[in-house]
């Protein structure tokens, strides 16, 4: 705009016209308006996604698209606009909800708007082609077989043809992810070093109220704390599989080929108990089998893990969870069927997305989603940048926590166990392998994804190397080797959920040791003081008081505070786990005697 010369004349010197430095109140007024403006950008976005993952077409992923977009752009427009706070002292809550503004991000928002836009239609595809993934067989004119159907031959059978044939069919989904996650790397890094950070992998691991560099010395030092019962579980396992399969397809001091293990990414190795069970007959632990004789429907499972809930003294779920909920694959439409769950417009709007199969596998996985479900509904009253668990660990921690305290007696009452199990020695180990085969099997895999993306993040994995350096690292970390010759036409990464949807994993990590921190600190707030495997809080009225009361928090405190108030620890710590697991040690160190352990 051009000025006339005589209102020029009658214009406040420039000295006058320059902002006033800004103030704490300042800051604190500014962090309020973006807690409203975010919070409302945030439900449009999550009802785009949840209509984006329920029902996935062009139109819907665009829609979901374009309110991420919004969403990205307004959280780099504030982080811009709170620069002006720097060296401002202010008050706690303003300081800790600016931090979380930066760091509590999947990804942030390059500068140029058009590649904001690619970055997150991108984001929305991704998902949305491991949403609709098939296998119609090596030239893609058979019978299309979903996850679902796939996961249900890697689950049960034991025929190696089929178990391989499924396992390739749907890892070859990862072919089709794979040009766009390259771009996505390369869109995703511009939005972090657009708000300073090195790369994606320095953003996320900055999340934890720590630096990154310290972050990855905590993983690496708890880890190193597990291991020993890892590799012990390892060398059982492989043993009980060369019974089964061969040395032939099980040799000795090598990797463990995939498809064996009883889940399609080799993740968690509850459904082969049957081929290790430590002492066959001593007692039944057939959980799947009785929900598929009593023809358990869906809703009946979560029915159940309410009830859980509720008997510890939380509310019963809101009437819409029941309406708004997707428990059931839909037969008339392709659903994103990794199960999630979310408080949708941020006001106790609860559900979860789940294809639920009458198996114990999805048994306690919803009652991990239920534990998401009661987080949101104890911090739902928190300001909208505290509307978070204190880390994200946490919040993939509490429904598993919780469930640790499932009792056989529990499970006998709800009918899905014949008899309480006898209280000695062998029951004991038999009851402790299949929790290791859950929860032990799991802790190299779920570190080595992140190992593997923050390597592609910082540029020190190229696309050239995508699928060699995945199988390098899962064969050095997990011992577990691609039963299948590989090449850099495929992308097996892709074909697991969190990084075509650009889901961080270190969190399922750390949860499953926390879980173990939690449940001894509900067992002790409980008044028990017997040995932790036994421990059973259900009931418990402190117990329940000490939950809430950290689940109330949400992201408002530093998490070593949050951790402190149920454990009375500060750190992340795998010496919980090992305390639970300290029976079947012992017994998995005997019997390894004499064989030749490691790969
Ligand atoms: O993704 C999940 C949940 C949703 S937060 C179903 N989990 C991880 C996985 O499936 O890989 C739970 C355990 C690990
Ligand atoms: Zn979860």
């Amino acid at each position: 705009m051009r000025i006339p010369t005589l209102a020029l004349l009658l214009l406040p010197p420039l000295a006058h016209a320059a902002p006033a430095d800004p103030t704490p109140e300042d800051a604190r007024v500014f962090i309020q308006k973006v807690n409203e403006d975010l919070k409302r950008l945030t439900v449009k976005q999550s009802t785009a996604d949840w209509i984006k993952s329920t029902y996935i077409t062009e139109d819907s992923e665009r829609a979901a698209a374009w309110a991420n977009d919004d969403l990205l752009a307004a959280t780099r427009a504030a982080l811009e606009q709170a620069k002006r706070f720097d060296g401002v002292t202010l008050d706690p809550d303003t300081a800790r909800m600016l931090r979380l503004l930066r760091v509590n991000n999947s990804v942030l928002a390059p500068a140029d708007a058009a590649h904001r836009a690619e970055l997150t239609s991108i984001l929305a595809r991704m998902e949305g082609l491991y949403g609709a993934g098939k296998d119609c067989g090596p030239d893609g004119k058979g019978k299309c077989r979903d996850l679902e159907a796939l996961e249900k031959v890697v689950n049960r059978s034991r025929d190696p043809r089929a178990l391989l044939d499924a396992w390739t069919g749907w890892h070859a989904v990862g072919r089709q992810i794979r040009p766009l996650y390259e771009r996505f790397v390369v869109l995703a890094n511009e939005g972090a070093r657009d708000n300073g950070f090195a790369d994606l992998g320095a953003l996320w691991r900055s999340a934890y109220d720590m630096s990154p560099e310290e972050f990855e010395r905590e993983t690496d030092r708890i880890w190193a704390q597990a291991k020993p019962l890892y590799d012990d579980l390892h060398c059982y396992v492989r043993a009980g599989l060369q019974r089964k399969y061969g040395k032939a397809l099980v040799p000795d001091g090598t990797p463990i080929p995939a498809h064996l293990l009883g889940n399609m990414w080799a993740q968690e190795w509850t459904n082969i108990y049957p081929l290790v069970e430590p002492y066959p007959g001593v007692a039944s632990l057939d959980v799947t089998r009785k929900l598929e004789r009593q023809r358990w429907d869906a809703r009946r499972m979560v029915k159940l893990g309410e009830h859980f809930f509720t008997g510890l003294g939380l509310d019963p779920l809101p009437a819409t969870f029941w309406t708004r909920s997707l428990l059931t694959k839909p037969r008339d439409r392709e659903v994103v069927c990794h199960a999630s769950a979310g408080d949708v417009t941020y006001s106790d709007d609860l559900r979860i997305k789940m294809c639920i199969r009458p198996e114990e596998e999805d048994l306690i996985t919803i009652h991990h989603e239920l534990g998401h479900n009661y987080y949101q509904h104890a911090y739902v009253k928190q300001p909208f940048l505290y509307m978070t668990g204190a880390n994200e660990a946490f919040h993939e921690a509490v429904g598993d926590a919780l469930a640790l305290s499932v009792t056989p007696a529990y499970l006998v009452q709800a009918g899905l166990l014949d008899r309480v199990p006898p209280e000695n020695q062998k029951a004991l180990i038999n009851a402790q392998m299949k929790s290791a085969l859950e929860k032990v099997s799991f802790l190299p895999f779920a570190r080595g994804i992140d190992r593997w993306r923050w390597q592609v993040f910082a540029g020190k994995v190229t696309p050239a190397s995508y699928e060699s350096s995945w199988w390098a690292l899962r064969t050095k970390e997990q011992g577990v080797a691609p039963p299948a010759p590989r090449t850099e036409a495929e992308f097996d990464p892709g074909a697991k959920y969190h990084v075509p949807a650009n889901v961080s994993y270190t969190r399922y990590f750390l949860a499953r040791v926390l879980q173990f921190q939690f449940y001894r600190g509900l067992c002790r707030a409980s008044g028990q003081t017997g040995p932790l495997h036994g421990c059973h809080f259900d009931g418990s009225k402190e117990a329940g008081r000490r939950l809430q009361a950290m689940l109330a928090l949400g992201a408002s405190k530093p998490w070593p505070d949050a951790l402190e108030a149920l454990t009375g620890e500060r750190r992340i710590d795998g010496g919980a786990l090992l305390e639970y697991f300290a029976p079947l040690r012992t017994w998995l160190q005997l019997q390894n005697q004499g064989r030749a352990c490691g790969w």
